[in-house]
């Protein structure tokens, strides 16, 4: 492996706390690491979303950009940008990624509408049912099996996927795919299945749309695991990525370097007006679409440099120089590793801790206590739902905790230290207890939960 193509100009002092301060401060927190406060967290693991570290290039454009309510320089910069890589005939800026969700959603769906995704995310999932959609995934089966190996394991399962907009055609106000598939451990999504998924939305008429936050890693992996690819450029692979679609949302927050922002684009003029004139009323005008001018200065240069062959190499690089400590000693993890995060298999991790007790959380709790690093549960807490009429949890099939890495942020020996830790939790798994949610809001109910321990 090369070594990182950047140099550090810049750094930014983090603190270990003693262990005792850490026990209190979580315990205080109910269990739930989005209480924390990031003075208190050594590593922070959490999300790779609004925490990249921006480049020279980046501070440079957003000092040079003016400020301007509407025709800003900034977003011609954006323009360019978005027309070479997306391709789309319209767009807008957006705050962030939930912005467009939002503005598409309550522009398409109607109550009782359903969704097809490989997977949605939580926020996707979230705007779809906050107008009264439902969303629906049909990612293929055997990626749950986090031992399977695939390459594609974010795929769409293409035969249910079709069985279902056969049954349901009537329903189905749009299809979408996310890239990479976040849920089921960050794994890509091949252009093959990508091609097949349009071929289904155009054969019964319904328009495509990409989740596209994190397109550079996906288009990487489609580079070095998808034959026909390794000789294509990252931007040449994009290109036929979005080509198949009618649109896209987007949050620039992970793959395009910035700390904010996000677009929305369509192929559709009608749609188009609609949405822009929805933006008008909750976002701003569409030159600056909920951002300050300097931050779609930001997004423009960090999507250039986002799609550079030597950077995606260093940051996958990265991510799997973290999954293969791990994976090398036995640690549960998602296999092959995905783009922006390692995953662990928590129901693995602790084949003693019911899935009702959160093992994924559980393990996520354990590692801030043993060394100060702030991961994520994506599993029990973050997907699970209430059945109303039961009042019981209706389990997802995937308990995970994410090690989510900041773009150009920690080294390798932070990577050490974060395997180091989880590590020597792991030779401690059959000790730990799991816990008792206690308090969870309807919607998007992880961000707020609050937990006990089990004694
Ligand atoms: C993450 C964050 C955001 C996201 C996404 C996909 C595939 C849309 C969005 C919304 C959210 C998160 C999760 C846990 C902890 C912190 C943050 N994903 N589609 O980290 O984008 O946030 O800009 O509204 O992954 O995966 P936005």
């Amino acid at each position: 492996m090369r070594a990182e193509p950047f140099r550090i100009k810049m750094v930014e002092e983090i603190k270990l706390l003693p262990r005792e301060e850490r026990e209190r401060l979580v315990k205080e927190a109910g269990f739930n690491l989005f209480q924390l406060k990031i003075d208190d967290i050594y590593i922070d693991l959490l999300t790779d979303s609004g925490t990249s570290a921006m480049s020279d290039e980046q501070w440079a454009a957003m000092l040079m950009t003016k400020q301007a309510y509407a025709g800003s320089n900034s977003y011609y910069m954006l323009e360019k940008v978005v027309k070479d890589i997306f391709g789309f005939k319209f767009f807008v800026p957006v705050h962030q990624g939930r912005g467009a969700e939002h503005i598409l959603f309550s522009n398409v769906v109607k109550p009782g509408n359903i969704v097809p995704n490989n997977s949605h995310f939580d926020t996707t999932q979230a705007n779809i049912k906050f107008i009264g959609g439902i969303p629906r995934d049909f990612v293929i089966d055997n990626t749950c099996d986090t031992e399977n190996n695939i390459p594609f394991g974010g795929n769409m399962d293409i035969g249910k996927l079709e069985d279902f907009v056969e049954k349901n055609r009537e329903n189905i106000p749009l299809i979408m795919t996310t890239i990479t598939n976040n849920t089921v451990g960050g794994q890509p999504v091949s252009m093959e299945n990508i091609r097949k998924t349009r071929e289904v939305a155009r054969k019964y008429s319904i328009p495509f749309f990409i989740d596209a936050c994190r397109f550079a890693e996906n288009s990487y992996f489609i580079k070095t695991r998808e034959k026909g690819y390794e000789n294509k450029t990252i931007r040449e692979i994009t290109k036929e990525m979005f080509s198949y679609a009618d649109g896209c949302t987007f949050s620039g927050k992970k793959d395009a370097l910035t700390n904010i922002g996000g677009i929305l684009a369509t192929n559709n003029e009608n749609l188009f007006e609609k949405i822009r004139n929805m933006l008008v009323v909750t976002e701003g005008f569409p030159t600056y679409g909920g951002l300050a001018c300097r931050e779609l200065a930001a997004m423009a240069v960090g999507l250039e440099e986002s799609t550079k062959e030597n950077y995606l190499e260093y940051r996958c690089g990265q991510v799997k120089y973290l999954w293969e400590k791990l994976h090398n000693v036995g640690v549960p993890t998602v296999n092959p590793v995905g783009g922006h995060a390692v995953f662990i298999n928590g129901k693995k991790f602790f084949p003693d801790i019911p899935q009702e007790q959160f093992p994924s959380q559980t393990l996520a709790v354990e590692l801030y206590i043993e060394s100060g690093v702030r991961a994520v549960e994506l599993g029990t807490s973050c997907f699970g739902e209430m059945d109303e009429k039961t009042g019981r949890m209706i389990l997802p099939k995937l308990d995970l905790l994410r090690l989510t890495i900041p773009r150009r942020v920690y080294t390798n020996n932070h990577m050490d230290y974060i395997a180091d830790a989880v590590i020597r939790i792991y030779k401690q798994r059959k000790e730990i207890r799991g816990l008792r949610r206690v308090y969870a809001p309807p919607l998007l109910g992880h961000f707020l939960a609050r937990f006990e321990r089990f004694s």
